[in-house]
């Protein structure tokens, strides 16, 4: 954990997978994620609050600062047809209380 407790989840990019495909936290957690393509085709991740990471080439890395989470958010890949292959990945919010 950082100073201001964020968290840093490492996600693969690997067989028209996101790896893992669902990150549990607590509600008010600042996450940042670490995206890294592990894959042999382009992939990225997209969020529905519009946070993105470029389109990344085999073997490349970003990392996406999302700020606090307080609820459920929903990413996917953009690439045409790997949101609907099951390139997902959601942040979901735990109980916490
Ligand atoms: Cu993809």
């Amino acid at each position: 954990m950082a100073a201001d407790g964020a968290v840093t989840v490492s996600v693969v990019m690997k067989d028209m997978r996101f790896e893992p495909s669902v990150i549990e936290v607590e509600p008010g957690t600042h996450v940042i994620i670490e995206a890294k393509n592990a894959d042999s085709m382009p992939h990225d991740l997209v969020f529905e609050n519009d946070l993105s990471t470029d389109l990344l080439p085999r073997d490349k890395s970003a990392t996406l600062d999302l700020g606090v989470i307080e609820a459920n958010l929903d990413g996917w890949c953009s690439v045409s047809g790997h949101r609907a292959a099951g390139m997902t990945l959601t942040i979901e919010v735990t109980g916490g209380e």
